[in-house]
């Protein structure tokens, strides 16, 4: 690569300055708790006693940074970093005190030797900061901490954002897990009108914790190859030596802002560039660069010896001490910082200015941009319910105009994206496509549908891509959805782990600002997989959500479609929070008009006076409750054959929108106080519970409930197969006449009660004759009606 002629210099010496105290910022933390600016001879008690992070990655990334602030004061660029190996946290925590903002967030570490000693001492450190580029670290969307998701968060926080762009630094060992290869592919949908663009700069340090990286090890030529392949023209920053290095990287990078505006220039022009490919770096640079060659005779810099620690024991062995000290003063300290522990002016001059700089850069504090939605008024495209039970066109498929409309009303301001692994038609949300496209860059082909370069719906067939786009786009200050087969969701929970341990740690910091909430929509669910079997039946996603703080989880099961457009409404308001919404796409009986619906919703959890029949002021004798559509259509039939069949019987009937209110209040902010619990739920009465998932979590949820032993939870015990919905749920007793049966079995026995118990089970074994025979459900099963009455106007 030629010399850049930008690079004059004065120039690469103080980008060689920046870069060297970054990297000596870096150790220091990584080591030191005292004597920050080596004014005397390292010292045992200079250094920490547990030595924690990560060096290999680091000067790497010291590197990158430095580099970047240059191409941002040079271009005025709008731009934030993204480092995929956030286990590198010294380096994004070195380069902020550089550059400021860390000072500023946290003025007690402030830029002078006693600021120094407190960045130090901090780092890895009880009471202190993460190792990695956590939450806490100014400037960062993305932790770093669990590999892969780094490109996705940057696609995501580029689209809608013309004059973004996203430095991305992907580790190589990174490159191996599967979001991140798929992540390449993103080009493929990128809209270079609208959307800004994402620099990503392949660290090719060689190595993971204990191994070479492919990457590193194919030939060049089908690296190239892969990564043309996936949209991308690499150029290739490759050495050691700082000074031929600088010059490389500085010829590249602006080589690369050229290549993007020269896409973005040509589409804003209304010219679709000839070469689509965009433009990024591969930096080829030794693990550990500028640490110590070896230790204990074991070579460290450019091995995967370089990942951690290099220096193992600099406190009590005092050859390895020298050898830090040797390291430290190798950057040359003294002529980058004042004897206050200032950073020289003619370094801190390569700074960008104000919001420029990296670390306070408003994009990577989303909230700080956060503009609400405008939304339609949710009840009108509520469903008409005349007659209790009326059967329903299929909930999703009432909520696809409201999201449609959503979509278009926020379409001004490009705040508001459909996120799906080629599912919105599938999960019943097809009406979006009416007024909006799915955004794709490809070539579009005659017969292809709703395919334009710009459009409000993401659509690949990756759950992690599709998930981690909503995250950066969340994370960037907008608001989105998320819709999903329920059994493929788990492709995501260890990201959405993530994603709720950022949301935790960044409630808890004033500067930082809430974001939109991470809208999931789980549909196509457990109950009606009829047609795709077992390996599509897993409703435990929930299960897993509930593990996480309760400040930062939601968890709704409407159980129909004027409830979910309620609940949905909420949810588009609602700030950091994950809200899970669980919901069905087929055709199922409509309980609530859409007020009453507004009103359930918004209690979360009552009881259905005109589906039960203790109007006697007696209270009940049995209480059903239901949490999810199919349950509630269970339970409302088992109430029925009750009521038929033992009249005498007083019912009482549940409906949980709000899985949290189940919680005791102390745990959950949603949760029932005791005394409401037990209103609803009596303390002595027979509770027979149908729920959506999994039985366990409902009593995990209420075993500090005054009743708890009196619920019996019935749900999915993983039996399915292809068969009809009804049996579904025979095949894991939800079902009415199980249902009906359980409550029988938990109330004082009678000849009567047992010859109904018989009338049941023998239905229940004509189903089963029926199905086996006829392929389909008996038809007094699907033309089941609640006869209960209970208009919605009573
Ligand atoms: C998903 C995931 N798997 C495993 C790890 C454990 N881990 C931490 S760092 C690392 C190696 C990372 O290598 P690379 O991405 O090349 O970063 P660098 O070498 O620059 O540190 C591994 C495997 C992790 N953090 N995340």
């Amino acid at each position: 690569m030629k010399p850049n002629p930008a690079l004059d210099k004065d120039l690469r010496d103080r980008i060689d300055a920046w870069w060297r105290a970054a990297n000596y910022l870096s150790v220091g933390q990584i080591y030191l708790c005292d004597n920050p600016l080596l004014e005397r001879a390292l010292v045992p008690d200079d250094i920490k006693r547990m030595r924690l992070g990560h060096w290999g990655t680091t000067p790497g990334q010291n590197f990158i940074y430095a580099h970047l602030n240059r191409l941002i004061a040079a271009h005025d660029l709008d731009m934030i970093y993204v480092s995929g190996p956030g286990h590198g946290g010294p380096a994004v925590v070195a380069n902020t005190w550089l550059e400021g903002t860390y000072s500023e967030i946290y003025p007690d570490v402030s830029q002078d030797d006693a600021g120094m000693r407190r960045l130090f001492r901090q780092f890895s450190f009880p009471g202190g900061i993460p190792s990695h580029a956590s939450p806490e670290t100014p400037g960062s969307i993305h932790e770093g901490g669990e590999l892969g998701y780094s490109l996705s968060h940057s696609f995501g926080a580029v689209f809608d954002n013309p004059e973004l762009v996203v430095a991305c630094v992907v580790g190589d060992g990174e490159a191996e897990t599967g979001p991140l290869a798929t992540a390449w592919q993103s080009t493929r949908f990128l809209d270079p009108v609208h959307d800004g663009a994402v620099l990503p700069i392949l660290h090719l340090n060689g190595f993971k914790i204990a191994n070479p990286t492919l990457l590193a090890r194919i030939p060049r030529e089908e690296l190239v190859a892969l990564l043309q392949g996936a949209g991308w023209e690499p150029r290739f920053v490759e050495g050691h030596e700082p000074a031929p290095m600088h010059d490389a990287m500085a010829a590249a990078l602006d080589d690369c802002l050229a290549g993007i505006r020269a896409i973005q220039g040509a589409a804003r022009r209304g010219e679709r560039a000839a070469s689509g490919r965009w433009p990024m770096i591969v930096l080829v640079s030794p693990k550990g660069w500028t640490g110590p060659r070896s230790v204990d005779g074991v070579p460290v810099e450019g091995t995967f010896h370089a990942h951690q620690v290099p220096i193992a024991d600099p406190r009590g062995n005092a050859e390895h001490r020298r050898l830090l000290e040797e390291w430290l003063r190798s950057y040359r300290p003294q002529e980058l910082f004042r004897s206050d522990g200032r950073l020289r002016d003619e370094i801190a001059a390569l700074a960008p200015r104000g919001d420029r700089r990296m670390g306070a850069n408003p994009h990577a504090n989303g909230g700080a941009l956060l503009r609400a939605l405008r939304l339609p008024d949710f009840r009108d495209y509520g469903a008409e319910v005349r007659e209790r039970g009326v059967r329903g066109i299929g909930d999703t498929h009432v909520l696809g105009p409201f999201v449609r409309d959503v979509c278009v009303l926020n379409e001004p301001t490009r705040n508001f994206r459909v996120f799906g692994p080629d599912e919105t038609i599938s999960n019943g949300l097809g009406a979006v496509l009416e007024k909006t496209d799915r955004q794709w860059a490809l070539p579009v082909r005659a017969g292809d549908e709703h395919l334009a370069p710009s459009g409000r719906v993401m659509e690949v067939l990756s759950e992690h891509q599709c998930e981690g786009w909503l995250e950066g786009y969340l994370l960037t200050g907008r608001h989105g959805l998320f819709n999903c087969y329920e059994a493929f969701v788990h492709i995501v929970d260890s990201m959405f782990n993530q994603h709720a341990k950022w949301l935790k740690v960044t409630g808890r910091l004033p500067w930082r600002r809430p974001i939109a909430s991470l809208n999931v929509l789980l549909s196509s669910h457990v109950w009606r997989q009829d047609h795709n079997g077992f390996t599509h039946q897993d409703p435990g996603f929930v299960d897993h959500v509930m593990n996480k703080k309760p400040e930062v989880v939601r968890v709704y099961l409407p159980p129909d479609a004027n409830c979910l457009l309620s609940v949905m409404d909420h949810c588009l308001r609602s700030r950091q929070y994950v809200n899970v919404i669980v919901a069905g796409k087929h055709p199922s009986p409509q309980w609530l008009d859409v007020d009453e619906a507004a009103a359930h919703c918004a209690a979360g959890i009552g009881i259905w006076d005109w589906a039960g029949n203790e109007t006697d002021g007696l209270g009940p004798d049995v209480v059903f409750a239901c949490c999810g559509d199919v349950p509630t259509l269970e339970t409302l039939a088992a109430v029925q054959l009750l009521r038929e069949h033992l009249p005498e019987l007083r019912v009482r009937v549940v409906n949980v929108v709000d899985l949290c209110r189940l919680m005791p209040r102390e745990e959950h902010p949603h949760g029932l106080d005791g005394r409401r619990f037990d209103e609803l739920f009596t303390t002595d009465k027979p509770v027979v519970f149908a729920f959506h998932s999994y039985p366990w979590l409902i009593h995990r949820l209420t075993y500090r409930r005054s009743n708890h032993a009196n619920i019996h939870v019935r749900g999915y015990k993983e039996e399915g197969t292809i068969t009809t919905p009804f049996d579904m749920t025979v095949l894991n007793e939800l079902d009415r006449f199980h249902l009906a049966i359980e409550a029988i079995d938990r109330l004082p026995v009678s000849e009567r009660k047992l010859a109904v118990k018989r009338a049941f089970r023998a239905r229940l074994a004509a189903h089963r004759r029926w199905i086996e025979a006829q392929g389909e459900d008996m038809p007094e099963i699907r033309d089941w009606r609640w006869a209960g009455g209970g208009v919605a106007s009573d």
